[in-house]
């Protein structure tokens, strides 16, 4: 064998092993982040993205393994992260890809509050934060995602803009389809410190374990492309459920205000109070001068505040009541001639009966 065959042999064998793809760097704003390199030395490599091994495939046995969750055994951080507003776009660049028919999901997973660095992100802790699949056509003969990521070797996630800050690992997972019932997967996790004054995690429904997340029976997994069905299917469902909306339950829950009624016709109406806010005072009682600053509520039942005119039965009553004060004034006032003050109050009263504004 020449000398040129043996380089194109080996240069070959090399393609082959480097074949399928990674992510390479990851962008936010105008900061680079330099992802792991699976293909150079790992002593001394520091890199906000975990360590793995290489660009090939997870498989479908992969799915039960710790593997399936950032493409390594569970190696952890090697002391970096980037940090990125709440609200603002990662866009991740691929060193190569070249699985047209493939979807892309997207994770989160809040670390604890030791951080990220020292967590392997064990447990039912991550939520997906963006996805994509077939975008137009049918599945055998459409244009996926996949197409995207092949032409530009790039894509865009935005950290959703509620989110609560704190530190987060984020799980990029290509998915190609190429192969009917032999998806693969490439998952790869880097470290963020997401910044900004959301309050909003998911709810806990939302909420998925990796491994547990994908089952091979699901029927984004289960899939065949050279299938009849994927002659006229024109959607496709994309793994690991639906994408996080942002909203859903704060941190630490504040205390809710009284519900508000939403349907009138449930709603029973409130009962009349039984006792007025401001205690009645004894008929008179309020006449306590300038200083008075008692309740005023009893004057009411003085004055003619009746504009209907069906209050006229009090008004009669109430002239009969002046009437016969009257009367026994005058009475009074021709037996006692020393209680002309006394008279003099009685008429003030009287008017204050008829409703007169008396000074
Ligand atoms: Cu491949």
């Amino acid at each position: 064998m020449q000398f040129s065959t043996l380089l194109y042999v080996a240069t070959s064998l090399l393609a082959t092993a480097s074949a399928h793809g990674g992510i390479g760097k990851y962008t936010i704003g105008t900061d680079v982040y330099q992802g792991w390199q699976p293909y150079q030395s790992a002593s001394g490599q520091k890199s906000i993205q975990r360590q793995y091994g290489s660009f090939d495939p997870l498989m479908i046995p992969d799915l039960q393994k710790v593997n399936i969750r950032c493409n390594n055994a569970g190696a952890l951080g090697t002391g970096l992260s980037a940090s990125v507003a709440a609200g603002s776009t990662i866009k991740s660049t691929w060193t190569q890809w070249t699985h047209r028919p493939a979807a892309i999901m997207v994770y989160m997973a809040k670390c604890p509050s030791s951080g990220c660095n020292g967590w392997d992100g064990a447990g039912t802790v991550w939520f997906k934060i963006a996805h994509a699949g077939l975008i137009s056509g049918t599945q055998q003969a459409g244009i996926w995602i996949g197409d995207q990521i092949v032409d530009t070797l790039s894509w865009d996630v935005k950290i959703p803009a509620t989110l609560a800050p704190g530190e987060y690992l984020i799980r990029h997972d290509l998915l190609a389809l190429h192969q009917k019932d032999n998806p693969q997967f490439y998952p790869e996790c880097a470290q963020l410190i997401v910044t900004g004054s959301g309050t909003s995690v998911p709810p806990s429904s939302l909420l998925l374990a990796f491994p547990g997340a994908y089952k091979a029976t699901d029927p984004g997994i289960a899939f065949n492309i050279d299938g009849d069905a994927a002659k006229t299917a024109t959607s496709y469902p994309i793994p690991g459920g639906p994408v996080w909306d942002g909203t859903g339950n704060a941190p630490a829950p504040e205390p809710q205000p009284e519900p508000v009624p939403t349907t009138l016709a449930t709603v029973p109406a409130p009962p009349k109070p039984t006792t007025p806010s401001c205690s009645p005072v004894a008929r008179y009682g309020q006449c306590g001068g300038k200083t008075y600053s008692g309740c005023t509520g009893a004057v009411l039942d003085l004055v003619v505040l009746d504009p209907s005119g069906t209050g006229g039965r009090n008004n009669n009553k109430k002239k009969a009541v002046a009437k016969k004060n009257k009367k026994k004034n005058k009475k009074e006032a021709a037996k006692e001639t020393d209680e002309e003050d006394w008279d003099t109050w009685e008429r003030y009263l009287a008017r204050l009966e008829r409703g007169e504004r008396v000074a």
